[in-house]
């Protein structure tokens, strides 16, 4: 047994099995990230970046820059944002220095009038010189948006002319399109239910919403469930599905009780970088469940009424809801 362990011990260490435990031996370390390009050492220079936006859920849509959504290429530099230049849709000359290590920040955010939302997944899936976001306020308007890292590491001189280098920022449509009221409407807005009088009955309240056309999105930062009553011992607030999130837990809402009502609230978000976005691409149901499960215990002659508020960010940051009532009642 002992020799075993003897043979393991040795055979392990001709492995290197053990070369961390030994005294004065470097322990080897992953390496960290370069911050110079591989081939060749970063020295900085002029490159023409172009910036072309697409619309997420229109493969034909070409959006321009400073036309269709405001856009900045900035560096970082001692804990400053820089400004470097903007396209407005047929390239900018920028000049990176040695000490940007090759990346630039790419901002991007709405243009007044212009009805688009930035698509932060889709902009990282769909850029390969893009690994990273921020959402920061890099133009000093006391706003945060969203800021891409571009990388500039080894892109290939051209025969004459400044090297280049395309972002392509991915949008998707508000689906208001400047009409508040258009950007979330009501698909179903279902009957008053009968509840009956059995104890925790659970009623499934089938709302849906829908968005003006496909090809849209609407940003939603918050839910909420009124019920007109403050005896909690006839309704609970069971489940409320919210897209993009989950079919909630009641408990996961904010239970206020008011004088003459109970509230639930469900935050989803404050700001672009936080709030869900319906999408409707081309082709799919126009149809987006929002359905509702209270739990009563009512007497023959209660009726309570549930509301449902649906909260939605648009564009500019604006905001506006919609709201459908229900009644449950004992018979
Ligand atoms: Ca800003």
């Amino acid at each position: 047994m002992l020799l075993l362990i003897i043979g393991i011990a040795y055979f392990g260490y001709t492995k290197g099995w053990f070369s961390g435990l030994v005294p004065g031996q470097q322990v080897p370390t992953a390496p960290s990230q370069p911050t110079t390009p591989t081939t060749g050492g970063w020295e900085g220079g002029t490159f023409t970046v172009y910036v072309k936006g697409r619309n997420s859920l229109d493969s034909s849509s070409a959006l321009t820059a400073g036309t269709n959504f405001n856009t900045g290429i900035y560096a970082y530099r001692n804990g400053h944002w820089v400004f470097l230049g903007s396209d407005t849709g047929s390239g900018v000359n920028i000049e990176a220095t040695r000490e940007d290590n090759g990346y630039v920040w790419v901002l991007v955010e709405e243009k007044s009038g212009q009805y688009y939302y930035v698509d932060v997944p889709t902009t990282l899936q769909m850029n390969s010189r893009v690994s990273e976001y921020r959402w920061t306020d890099a133009d000093g308007d006391n706003q945060k948006e969203f800021l891409f890292k571009l990388s500039l590491l080894d892109v290939p001189k051209p025969a004459s002319g400044y090297p280049q280098v395309t972002f392509y920022p991915y949008f998707l449509a508000e689906s208001g399109q400047g009409t508040p009221a258009n950007a979330l409407q009501w698909e179903t807005q279902p009957s008053d239910i009968v509840a009956g009088t059995t104890a925790n009955k659970k009623n499934y309240i089938g709302w849906a919403a829908k968005l003006t056309a496909s090809k849209r999105a609407v940003g939603v930062y918050k839910i909420e469930v009124r019920i007109n009553s403050t005896d909690t011992s006839k309704f609970k607030l069971d489940k409320v599905n919210i897209p993009g999130v989950g079919y909630i837990d009641g408990s996961q809402f904010e239970e206020t009780i008011l004088s003459s009502e109970t509230r639930y609230v469900y935050k989803i978000g404050s700001d672009f970088s936080d709030i869900v976005y319906w999408k409707i691409p081309e082709g799919t149901n126009n149809k987006i469940d929002l359905t509702v499960c209270v739990e009563t215990s009512l007497s023959s002659s209660d009726v309570i009424q549930v509301t449902l508020y649906v909260y939605q960010m648009l564009y500019d940051r604006s905001t506006t809801y919609d709201s459908d009532s229900v009644c449950l009642k004992g018979s």
